[in-house]
């Protein structure tokens, strides 16, 4: 592959990523609806562990765990964010 096949296919790739990011925020969203008519805590650090662990072992490519936790610190940093009632607005 050249050089543009290969941005074509991260640019596919990067299409799909965000697709599947919304859609992980959709039901982040949902999750803080119920936790908001429960009042339970937004931030959860056993269950953002577990999630962590879980990808560590079933990871077969290139990321190492540290890349893993780097890529999820900001994945569930705006997870919380839009759980929160009233959000700091960089998600709209
Ligand atoms: C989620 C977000 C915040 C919590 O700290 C843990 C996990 C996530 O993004 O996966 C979802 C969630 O709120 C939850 O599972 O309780």
């Amino acid at each position: 592959m050249d050089l543009q096949q290969l941005r074509e296919r991260i640019d596919t790739l990067d299409d799909q990523l965000l697709n599947i990011l919304n859609e992980r925020m959709e039901l982040v969203k949902s999750v803080g609806d119920l936790k908001r008519s429960s009042k339970s805590m937004i931030y959860r650090p056993e269950r953002e562990k577990q999630i962590l662990d879980r990808l560590e072992k079933r990871n077969t490519g290139l990321l190492t765990r540290s890349a893993i936790d780097a890529i999820f610190f900001e994945i569930f940093a705006v997870s919380r964010n839009l759980e929160l009632p009233e959000r700091i607005s960089y998600l709209g």
